[in-house]
């Protein structure tokens, strides 16, 4: 429906309903008015006629008494009168009295009503009085000569008249308001038309150049950003449209003619175990990186560097510590580099996990430094450094280094290789320059990351610290407008590349149909086939909230008893970093609280919470995607986060709900998504029972909405893009030779525009 029509609709249901009140209003207040006024009425026939009512009445001249009556109820709204002894027997009346009506009645109606006896001279009572030819209001107003009473004089009015009055009055009400209703619909219309033509002009006029309205800087950056980023994309590879592995591969063609890709990483895309019956097994890490940067190799080709970390992967590479991959449809080499116990626990384990993972993470975990294993980590560094220099072919390699594993070696690889292009990406969060201080050796990791071409960041935020970090704690050049940080006469961009999955997904197109998906994963689950599943998928990690996403789900069926017995929450958590002391107790804890809440609420064959604690093959993660309601990501803090991307990749049927954490990196690429505090235990809850409850409709929109964004942001574009930008540094550096810090600066502003 066109948005204006829901506009509108919306608009007169709120005047209908209004009009509706008002209307209620004014009838009771004319009802209140008219009551009052006929109360009046009596009071002045009773004062007014009162003294020649009473000479007729005690001398009981029963004609002239009739007489006068019948003169008061020749008042048009008066029908009837009467005169009534005290002992309740008729004196007088005007043949128009109704004949249901008799003096005894209302005497005995009058002393039923409190306070109200027959000998309260000149107080008017009264009440509406149901007649088989309608209401009529009966009021009567006892009369005395002197102390003596004489009996009490009844007026009947005509209620038809109010009621006619007030169905005018009712009329005119709903008439008006109608009116005001359509008028008010319509100003609206109109005037929020005007405006958003004005605004549109004066867009255009500010864009021509012909306004100088400041507001609209803001929106005319981004514009022109998203245009020039756009027309740099087209110029450079000379192609639009779609990102895909062949326009990827024909990006890096054209720009880097020859030259080899080289992914330093320190995951390796498959690994080789060997199984209790001897055989091998090749599995697929649990890791957002792999997942996100193995189909850019396999779109380029090339060299992957890692720690070779499976127990049969030293039986499985040639001589050179080489293995061609991926198994079945070989396209890259694999080049695996072995460490000793100490130095893995060390590097890896030591400064990498439990050193930087907690600095850049607000989790509340605290970080450990020890400078043993900072020189662990310095000497890893150089050996995977030393690894790289030697897979590249030429001098001037691409190498694209990832993550906080390898911070020192941009720096040792630019020592060897000067001209090499060197992409390095930090794939978690850079914390605030505050808090990256009370890393000790700060100064160290800024250099080794500045030896990159750029260094890549998923957020604008993430950049801006390490900015500033730089600023802090170095002695550097920074051209802030161009985002660069030059040192030795040499620029490092930074810059924010939202990371991706590859699209389509392998995974998905090679997927069962989602009903069958369902459907095996609730037998696996023994899940009946009306319940309702929601779906988590984490390495065990302090950072992804897990606990809190349980106490959403024990809060919900605390609240929601309905769902118990119904909703289970799937956890698929594989065991990550098990050496160390904090994973360990987290491991614990998710344990723990896992059988507190399934004894809760658990009975026989339903368990609200269903843990599995293991690593899970991409097939089976997919399937549980498909399978599921809703997914539930709650990180605590969180680069990216590609389980959001992947359930959003996942859910071809455009069902299921995503529950995204605010404070993961994906919840500003994904606003269709439910966000959520992970914190807020009941914010949280009560998103997961708006998940269980959304129309398919609403889940179709935001899914749709969703996929198209991840279709056109790919992962082959992040890749992309971060090509295009080292492209265009290094013709320039061709062009410009080597010149020194002042000149590269010159020459930086139109160069470094942001892209
Ligand atoms: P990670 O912290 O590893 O990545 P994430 O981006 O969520 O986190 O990726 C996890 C990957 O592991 C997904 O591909 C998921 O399918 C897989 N996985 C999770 N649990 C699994 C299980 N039980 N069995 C098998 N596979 C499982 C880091 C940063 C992120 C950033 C990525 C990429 O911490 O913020 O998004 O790098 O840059």
């Amino acid at each position: 429906m066109n948005r204006t029509l829901r506009f509108l609709l919306a608009l007169l249901a709120g005047l209908a309903g209004l009009t509706f009140v008002g209307a209620a209003v004014v009838q009771k207040t004319t009802r209140q008015w008219f009551d009052e006024d006929i109360a009046l009425r009596v009071r002045l026939v009773a004062t007014g006629a009162g003294s020649a009512l009473l000479q007729r009445w005690t001398s009981q001249d029963r004609v002239s008494l009739e007489q006068l009556l019948s003169d008061i109820a020749r008042d048009e709204r008066i029908m009837a009168a009467a005169a009534c002894g005290p002992d309740a027997t008729l004196v007088a009346q005007t043949p128009t009295f109704p004949a249901d009506l008799t003096c005894l009645h209302i005497s005995e109606r009058m002393r039923a009503a409190a306070g109200h006896e027959v000998k309260a001279v000149g107080t008017p009572w009264g009440m509406v009085w149901e007649l088989p030819g309608g209401d009529v209001q009966v009021s009567a107003v006892p009369m005395a000569r002197g102390d003596q009473s004489v009996g009490f004089l009844v007026l009947v009015h005509d209620l038809s008249f109010i009621e006619r009055r007030e169905a005018k009055t009712r009329k005119f009400v709903i008439l008006g308001f109608g009116i005001l209703a359509v008028a008010a619909s319509l100003i609206t219309v109109v005037a929020a038309r005007l405006s958003r033509r004005g605004f549109r002009t004066e867009l255009r006029r500010f864009i021509l150049g012909k306004s100088k309205d400041k507001e609209f800087l803001p929106i005319v950056r981004d514009v022109r950003e998203l245009v020039d980023r756009i027309a740099a994309e087209r110029e450079m590879d000379g192609q639009g449209g779609a990102w895909s592995p062949q326009r990827l591969k024909q990006t890096l063609v054209r720009h880097f003619p020859g030259e080899k890709v080289v992914v330093l990483a320190n995951r390796e895309p498959y690994i080789h175990q060997r199984q209790p019956d001897g055989t091998i097994k090749v599995m697929h890490p649990a890791s957002g990186l792999v997942t996100a940067v193995e189909p850019v190799l396999r779109a380029c080709s090339g060299v992957w560097v890692a720690h070779g970390s499976g127990s049969a992967d030293r039986d499985v590479v040639d001589q050179n510590d080489h293995i061609r991959v991926p198994p079945g449809e070989e396209s890259y080499d694999l080049r695996r580099v072995w460490l000793t116990p100490d130095e893995e626990r060390g590097y890896y384990y030591g400064l990498a996990n439990e050193g930087l993972w907690p600095l850049c993470h607000l989790a509340h975990a605290r970080p450990i430094f020890r400078s043993e294993d900072w020189a662990t980590y310095q000497a890893v560094n150089r050996r995977f450094a030393d690894a790289v220099c030697k897979e590249s072919s030429g001098d001037d390699p691409v190498v694209l280094v990832q993550d906080y594993h390898f911070a020192l070696a941009p720096r040792f690889i630019r020592e060897r290789l000067p001209r090499a292009v060197i992409i390095t990406f930090w794939h978690i969060p850079w914390p605030n320059s505050e808090r990256f201080g009370i890393f000790p050796w700060r100064a160290e990791i800024l250099e080794g990351l500045l030896g990159s071409s750029i260094v890549g960041f998923h957020t604008q935020l993430h950049c801006n610290n390490f900015v500033d970090s730089v600023d802090r704690y170095l002695e550097a050049r920074i051209d802030r407008e161009a985002m660069a940080v030059i040192q030795r006469g040499r620029p490092a961009l930074v810059r924010a590349y939202p990371i991706s999955l590859e699209w389509p997904c392998q995974w998905v197109t090679s997927a069962p149909p989602v009903a069958e998906c369902r459907k095996s994963v609730f037998a696996e689950l023994g899940l009946k086939p009306d319940a309702l599943l929601g779906v988590g998928v984490d390495r065990l990690d302090y950072t992804k909230g897990i606990e809190e996403r349980m106490m959403a789900v024990e809060r919900m069926l605390d609240r929601h008893p309905a769902y118990r017995g119904r909703f289970s929450f799937v956890q698929l958590a594989a065991p990550s970093r098990s050496v160390i002391e904090r994973y360990q107790q987290l491991d614990e804890a998710v344990e723990k609280l896992t059988a507190r809440i399934n004894a809760k609420f658990g009975s026989e064959g339903y368990r609200p919470i269903i843990l599995l604690r293991a690593h899970h093959e991409p097939p089976t993660v997919f399937r549980y995607y498909r399978a599921a309601d809703f997914c539930y990501v709650s990180s605590l803090h969180d680069g990216m986060n590609l389980v959001a991307k992947e359930f959003v990749a996942a859910r071809d049927d455009e069902a299921g709900v995503l529950l995204l954490s605010q404070f993961a990196g994906a919840a500003r690429e994904l606003p269709e998504s439910l966000i959520v505090n992970p914190y807020n235990v009941d914010e949280a809850s009560a998103a997961m029972v708006r998940a269980l409850t959304m129309s398919a409709e609403d889940q179709c929109g935001r899914m749709h909405a969703m996929r198209a964004f991840l279709a056109e942001f790919n992962v082959y574009r992040w890749a992309g893009r971060m090509l295009m930008d080292a492209a265009r540094i290094r013709r320039r550096a061709t062009v410009l030779g080597h010149l020194d810090d002042d000149i590269m600066r010159l020459a930086s502003v139109p160069r470094f525009r942001p892209s």
